[in-house]
């Protein structure tokens, strides 16, 4: 099977919380390849455009002011099955729904303010992926990744 790469961000609740450490140190754990990282200040134009599909929500006026409010902290991350794995260590969208283990159900409290976001499939992925990161990812072999097939 080919290694999926997907777009995983902190969001600006989880910078100003100090779980930037704690959301990298879960997928570090689980085996995946980090293959960047910026702290960010987004700009009205890049959340309008990240967010698009919601354009039409009622929400999503709250979700550009609440995603530009302060950085996050943009990753891309690599491995088997990357996109959906990542999604379900995220947990479900509202943390209220979110299972104890996962990112959104051991630390997050509201829908408005999930910590984390995760690509949903390869077509968000690549188009997140060149969305963020306009420059080249890494490229590098990991002497582990033979423990990870
Ligand atoms: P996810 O982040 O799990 O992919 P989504 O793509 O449906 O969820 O929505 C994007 C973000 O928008 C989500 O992380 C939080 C916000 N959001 C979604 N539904 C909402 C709602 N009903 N009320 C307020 N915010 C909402
Ligand atoms: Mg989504």
């Amino acid at each position: 099977m080919a290694a999926e790469r997907t777009f995983i961000m902190v969001k600006p609740d989880g910078v100003q919380r100090g779980l930037v450490g704690e959301v990298v140190s879960r997928f570090e754990r689980k085996g995946l390849k980090l293959l960047g990282a910026k702290l960010m200040q987004v700009s009205n134009e890049l959340a309008e455009s990240h967010y698009a599909e919601h354009r039409e929500r009622p929400f999503f006026n709250d979700l550009v002011s609440f995603i530009t409010s302060s950085p996050v902290f943009a990753m891309v991350w690599e491995g088997e099955n990357a996109i959906s794995i990542a999604r379900n260590m995220m947990g479900k969208t509202n943390p209220a729904d979110a299972a104890p283990g996962t990112i959104r159900g051991d630390l997050g409290l509201t829908i408005g303010m999930n910590i984390v976001h995760g690509s949903d499939s390869p077509d968000s992925a690549a188009r997140e992926i060149a969305l963020w990161f306009n420059e080249s990812l890494a490229d590098y072999e990991r002497a582990v990744d033979v423990w990870l097939k």
